[in-house]
C-alpha cells in the first residue's frame, strides 16, 4: 500500500513520502484476501448502487454498461501488500459514480461490496477523491482474478483492506458502519501516513463506535 506516486494526478516524486512509516517496498505483487478467489460469470454479473440515493432508486450496471462509462489512470501503489514500483491503475473514477447516480444530502460514507460480501467502508470524502479507482486495468491489461477481475476498487491513499477486489456494490450511508476488516479489529480510517492499523488506536470521531 502505498503512496502516490508521481503520476497523472498530484502524487509527489519525493521519495520520502512515497512509503508510510512501517512499510516496505515488495518486490512482485503479492495477492493479499480473505477467502476463495470467485470465478466471473457475466451473465450474473452487475454492480449496484443502493442506500440513501438522491431519488431513493437503486442503480445497476452490467459489466458490458461499465465499460461505457469514462475512465481515467492513476499511478499509486497498495499499502498493504505491496510497493512495486509500477502499478498503473486504469478504470472508473469514483466521482463518476457519484456523477450518475447522485447520493442523498445526507450521504456520510460509503460502504463497498463485493463478492462473498466482503465490505469496507469509506468517509464519502476519501471515495470522493480524484485517485479512487472503480479499477479494471493494472498496467495495461486486465485485472488478475487473484487481483480483483473483473473489477476492483483502489483507494491509494489507505491501506489496503479498503481496495475491495471483486466490487460488486457501493452502498451509500448516512451513518459510518464497520465493514469486514474493520469489524474484526483493522482501524476504522486506515491512513497509513498516520499509521492507522487497529482499531484500538482509534479516537473520537474515527469510528462508529467508541473504541474499546
Ligand atoms: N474482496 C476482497 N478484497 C480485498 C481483500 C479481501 O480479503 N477480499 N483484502 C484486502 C487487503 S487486506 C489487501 S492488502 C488488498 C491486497 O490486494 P492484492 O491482493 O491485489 O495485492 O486487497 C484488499 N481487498
Ligand atoms: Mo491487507
Amino acid at each position: 500500500m502505498a503512496s502516490d506516486r508521481q503520476g497523472t494526478a498530484e502524487g509527489a516524486s519525493d521519495a520520502s513520502r512515497r512509503v508510510p512509516p512501517g512499510q516496505r517496498l515488495v518486490n512482485g505483487w503479492p495477492v493479499s484476501h480473505y477467502g476463495p478467489v470467485p470465478r466471473f460469470r457475466p451473465e450474473r454479473w452487475n454492480l449496484r448502487v443502493s442506500g440513501a440515493t438522491a431519488d431513493g432508486a437503486e442503480r445497476g450496471w452490467t459489466f458490458d454498461e461499465l465499460t461505457g462509462l469514462p475512465h481515467v489512470t492513476v499511478v499509486a501503489d497498495l499499502h498493504c501488500a505491496t510497493g512495486n514500483t509500477d502499478h498503473e491503475w486504469y478504470g472508473i473514477p469514483a466521482t463518476a459514480v457519484l456523477d450518475l447516480v447522485p447520493p442523498a444530502a445526507e450521504v456520510t460514507h460509503v460502504m463497498a461490496w463485493a463478492e462473498y460480501g466482503y465490505s469496507a467502508n469509506l468517509r464519502l470524502a476519501d471515495f470522493t477523491t480524484p485517485r479512487t479507482l472503480l479499477a479494471t486495468h493494472h498496467n495495461g491489461e486486465p485485472l488478475t482474478a487473484e487481483h480483483g477481475f473483473p473489477l476492483r476498487l483502489v483507494v491509494p491513499h489507505l491501506y489496503g483492506y479498503k481496495s475491495a477486489k471483486w466490487l460488486r456494490g457501493i452502498e451509500y450511508l448516512t451513518e459510518d458502519r464497520r465493514g469486514f476488516w474493520e469489524e474484526r479489529g483493522y482501524h476504522n480510517v486506515a491512513d497509513p501516513w498516520k499509521e492507522q492499523r487497529y482499531s484500538y488506536q482509534e479516537r473520537e470521531g474515527d469510528g462508529p463506535e467508541q473504541a474499546t
